[in-house]
Parts: structure tokens; C-alpha cells; sequence
């Protein structure tokens, strides 16, 4: 049983808030309050970089053998898996999503210690050819003391995709969950402690990001900021690690367009739209948003698409049946119908869903029905701005140059699906669209080892695979003098003295 009262995790163990306030993490499908949280601020962000950097600068861990390192950090993933089934609830009850889900993300979660524990254990570093009678070997150094921001729409696993890396890689970490989601980060600092990992390696200090998450924002003794959340509050924290001179990752929103050719069979392209479009009530920056439809299949596309979305099952989503739980808040809840009402308004036609729902089973959570909308043009709100919701328009293309121009009409440029069953088109699609990842006849699809970033206004930087447990690292170049000869660069030579 995890406590409903949660405290801050700082320097291995938990603590109050030092002024002793809390935030409420409600759940969303019954408004209730699911957990009490102690609510960290400035001088709590404080304590928890302090013992970061207590760790880093004279702790074991940046000094440790990886494969000591990657030991920690698999006993932390095989704790987390043990909890997957009492994670998975706290995920439901902060987040809305489907128990199903979340316990299949939380399983999953952990593969990111495992992979990133063997990054470590099997990088080597370099000798490059610098001329000379020098050896020049490069090796890979923690950063130091990683910041991670995080949101609630995946709490664990964006997390995860943060710690790992960091961890497996010698830095020592600060992380700001989600003031709406925070406690599933806490466990993890938990199950870390568990596994051995010194004092002030990991920290984890909920608070809300104007206060807290901005004061490790703009702390001036990290060494780096990782983000993920919206797109506005990715250039404020670019601008603060812009003026500390620090690296940033973020992954920030996404608009992402599904192309489907009319060789896919009606059936399969309605199955693949609903997984891109639906999943976690679309509050995901990759939800397929945008279904670009050759002409040809749109009508009986749409027609199928309707009835198979009003067949979904929204309810209570601790339930097993349920396919769809509620939104995560009030504030996104009406964020979600302002937008759906700003496309009635600009002319489009809101096929099935576009409200919230009514009845006794939905009386107080934040369920909207599943939404499906057409008649839609580039220059409505709907297609220019995220809607992290359950809706998703549906355009017409006729050639795939149209379908490549309107999938790349977006500022953002995080995730894209192509469905066809002519392989030359697939690839050479997925090659000209503008996005960090396009999967094939696919969706959602992520892993340890597979990169993960946005083009355009969806971030900067990447997560996952070798490359990002790179970029966690600073290279250091060390010149060794191999030559027998002695040399005084200003003692010999009579000849170049100034006369
Ligand atoms: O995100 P915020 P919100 C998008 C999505 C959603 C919108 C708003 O479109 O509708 O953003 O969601 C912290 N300095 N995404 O308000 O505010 C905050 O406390 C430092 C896409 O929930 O960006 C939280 O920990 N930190 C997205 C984190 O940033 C600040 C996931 C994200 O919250 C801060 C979530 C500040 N000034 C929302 N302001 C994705 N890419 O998946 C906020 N935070």
C-alpha cells in the first residue's frame, strides 16, 4: 500500500516541506483528493541541489565502476517492477488513464534502467589520432548535477527517460515532478534508496512550476535542465539555461499528423487512427491529432471511424473494461471544449463527442466523449495548437505531395505515422515529413534505444539510445607527451631572442 500523505525525497531521505506546506493531487474521475503531498519551494530546491551537489563533487557515485553503477540501478528496476500493480493505481488515481494502461506503462518503465545500465557498463571511451608524439584519449565525465521538470501525462516513465540516463552516466539528479502527478516520481526515488544508491543522488521535490520549478530553473549550481511540458514553458526554461550557460533538452508539444494511403484496408487504418488518437484520452504530445485521409477512402473512412469511436468505453478507469478514463483537470478539461467550440465556431463539423459527459457513472470526474471532427482548414485553432485531448480532425489529400505538405503544416514536428502497404512510398514518405519520429503502420511505439526528440517547436535535444546518454556526459580530452626528446620551448634557441 503506497501512503496517501507523501513527503519530499532530499539527500536519501523524506522529508517535510521546510515550511511545512502541502499540495492536494486530486483524481480526476472522481475529483476527490487521492494524495497529500509535501509542496517544495525555493529553499527546498535549495537543500535538495545542495545535497546533489554534496553528492557529485564528494560523493562515490560519479567515481563508482559503471557495472556497480548499472547493479544499483537494476535492483531499483526489478523493485519497481515487483510495485508495477500498486504504481500502476497511484498513476490512475493522479492521472485518469486506465489501470491497464498504467500498469503496463509502469512495467515497461523500468526496461530504461536496465538499457541505460548497460550503456554504462559497456561504453568505452576513445583514442583519436592527434599528431604528434602524443596519445590522446577523450573520456566521457558526468555533467554534474542534472535538473529533470517533468509533466503528469506520463509521470513514471517521463521521469524515467530523465534519471536513467543521467544516473547510469555518474550525474546526480534534481527532479520537479508534476504538482499534478508527483507521486509515482516519489516511488522511484524510493526504489532507488532500496537499491543502494548513495545519499543526494536522486532527489524529488513536487512543487508547482512557477515556484519550485522555477527555482531550479534558474539555480545556479546545476549543470543541466531537462524539460518536458508545453511549448511556452519550454522557452521560459530555455531562456533561464540560456543565460546560466547550461545544455537544455526539452520535449515539449506536438500536432502529429497520420497519413493514410487508400491501400490500407478501411478497418485497419480506423484501428491505427483510434490507437494514434485516443490513447490517454489523447493527453499525449505524440496523439495522432491530425488523420490526413486520401480522398478516395475518406468517406467510408469517416463513417467507420465514428461508429468505432462512439463504441469506446469511457469510464471509471480503475475498472478493467474501461478504454478511456477522464481528463486530468478542470483547467484541461475546459481548455479541451473551448477548443472544440472555436472549431464549431470557424465552420468546422463536430461529427460524434465534443462534450463533456453527463450522467450518473460521469457525475463529477472530467470525462469528455471521444471526439471526431471534419471540415477542417489550416488556419483554425484546432490545427495550429496542441489540444492534449480525446480529438482528433480528419483533412482529405489527393496525391502524396498534398499529404506531405499538410503533414509538415505544424510548428511542431515531434511524432508522425504513415499507413501504406507500398514500402517505397512508406519510407520515402517518413523521409520527407519534418518530425523527430515517424513510425510505419504504427504508433506510440518508444524505446530505451530509440531516439526520441522534436523537430520545430516540439523541443530540443533528444532522449533515449547512446546518444542521449552522451549528451549526459562532457567529453574530456586527455594529452599525454610521449616523446623522448626534452624540450624548453623558450630556453634554446639564441636565434629567436629578441635583439
Ligand atoms: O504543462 P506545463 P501543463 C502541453 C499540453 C498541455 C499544456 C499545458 O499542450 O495542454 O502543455 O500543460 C513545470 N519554470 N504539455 O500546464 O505547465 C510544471 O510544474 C519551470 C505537453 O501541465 O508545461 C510541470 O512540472 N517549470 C507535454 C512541467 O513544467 C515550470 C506534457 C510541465 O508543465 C514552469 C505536458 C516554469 N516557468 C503538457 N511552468 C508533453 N510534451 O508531453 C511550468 N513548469
Amino acid at each position: 500500500m503506497i501512503k496517501q500523505d507523501q513527503l519530499l525525497w532530499i539527500d536519501g531521505r523524506e522529508v517535510a516541506a521546510l515550511d511545512g506546506e502541502t499540495l492536494e493531487v486530486e483524481n480526476p474521475a472522481t475529483t476527490q483528493t487521492a494524495f497529500v503531498v509535501a509542496r517544495g519551494q525555493g529553499p527546498d530546491i535549495d537543500s535538495a541541489v545542495d545535497a546533489a551537489r554534496r553528492a557529485h563533487d564528494h560523493g562515490p557515485w560519479p567515481r563508482m565502476h559503471p557495472r556497480e553503477r548499472g547493479r544499483i540501478l537494476r535492483a531499483a528496476a526489478e523493485i519497481l517492477r515487483s510495485r508495477k500493480e500498486s504504481i500502476g493505481e497511484v498513476e490512475t488515481a493522479c492521472v485518469g488513464r486506465p489501470l491497464r494502461e498504467m500498469v503496463q506503462q509502469v512495467g515497461r518503465a523500468p526496461d530504461w534502467l536496465d538499457f541505460f545500465a548497460s550503456v554504462a557498463e559497456t561504453h568505452e571511451d576513445l583514442v583519436v589520432p592527434a599528431s604528434g608524439e602524443l596519445m590522446n584519449y577523450v573520456r566521457r565525465v558526468p555533467l554534474g548535477v542534472v535538473g529533470a521538470i517533468t509533466p503528469w501525462n506520463h509521470p513514471l516513465l517521463i521521469t524515467m527517460k530523465k534519471v536513467a540516463p543521467a544516473l547510469a552516466a555518474g550525474n546526480t539528479t534534481v527532479v520537479k515532478p508534476s504538482e499534478v502527478a508527483p507521486v509515482a516520481p516519489l516511488e522511484l526515488a524510493r526504489a532507488l534508496v532500496e537499491a543502494g544508491i548513495p545519499d543526494g543522488v536522486i532527489n524529488v521535490v513536487p512543487g508547482f512550476g512557477t515556484d519550485a520549478g522555477k527555482a531550479l530553473t534558474e539555480h545556479d549550481r546545476i549543470d543541466r535542465i531537462d524539460l518536458t511540458g508545453g511549448t511556452e514553458t519550454g522557452r521560459q526554461v530555455a531562456a533561464a539555461a540560456g543565460r546560466s550557460l547550461i545544455p537544455v533538452q526539452a520535449e515539449l508539444g506536438g500536432k502529429a499528423p497520420v497519413l493514410i494511403f487508400d491501400d490500407v484496408p478501411i478497418d485497419v487504418a480506423v484501428a491505427g487512427a483510434t490507437f494514434a488518437s485516443f490513447v490517454a484520452s489523447g493527453q499525449s504530445c505524440i496523439a495522432g491529432t491530425r488523420l490526413l485521409v486520401h480522398e478516395r477512402s475518406i468517406d467510408a473512412f469517416v463513417e467507420k471511424l465514428v461508429e468505432r469511436t462512439q463504441l469506446i468505453r469511457v469510464g471509471d478507469p480503475m475498472q478493467p473494461e474501461a478504454q478511456m478514463g477522464p481528463v486530468v483537470s478542470q483547467r484541461q478539461l475546459d481548455r479541451i471544449l473551448r477548443l472544440v467550440e472555436s472549431a464549431r465556431a470557424e465552420g468546422a463539423r463536430v461529427l460524434c463527442g465534443g462534450e463533456r459527459l453527463a450522467g450518473h457513472a460521469f457525475e463529477r470526474g472530467y470525462f469528455i466523449a471521444p471526439t471526431v471532427i471534419t471540415d477542417v482548414h489550416r488556419d483554425m485553432r484546432i490545427m495550429r495548437e496542441e489540444v492534449f485531448g480525446p480529438v482528433v480532425s480528419v483533412q482529405p489529400f489527393a496525391d502524396e505531395d498534398e499529404a506531405v505538405a499538410l503533414a509538415n503544416d505544424a510548428d511542431f514536428g515531434l511524432g508522425a505515422a504513415v499507413w501504406t502497404q507500398d514500402l517505397t512510398r512508406a519510407h520515402v514518405v517518413a523521409h520527407r515529413i519534418r518530425s523527430g519520429t515517424v513510425w510505419i503502420n504504427d504508433h506510440h511505439r518508444i524505446d530505451p534505444a530509440s531516439p526520441w526528440g522534436g523537430f520545430k517547436d516540439s523541443g530540443i535535444g533528444s532522449e533515449n539510445g547512446v546518444e542521449a546518454f552522451n549528451d549526459y556526459t562532457a567529453a574530456q580530452s586527455v594529452l599525454v607527451n610521449l616523446s623522448r626528446t626534452p624540450f624548453d620551448w623558450f630556453g634554446s634557441s639564441e636565434e629567436l631572442r629578441y635583439s
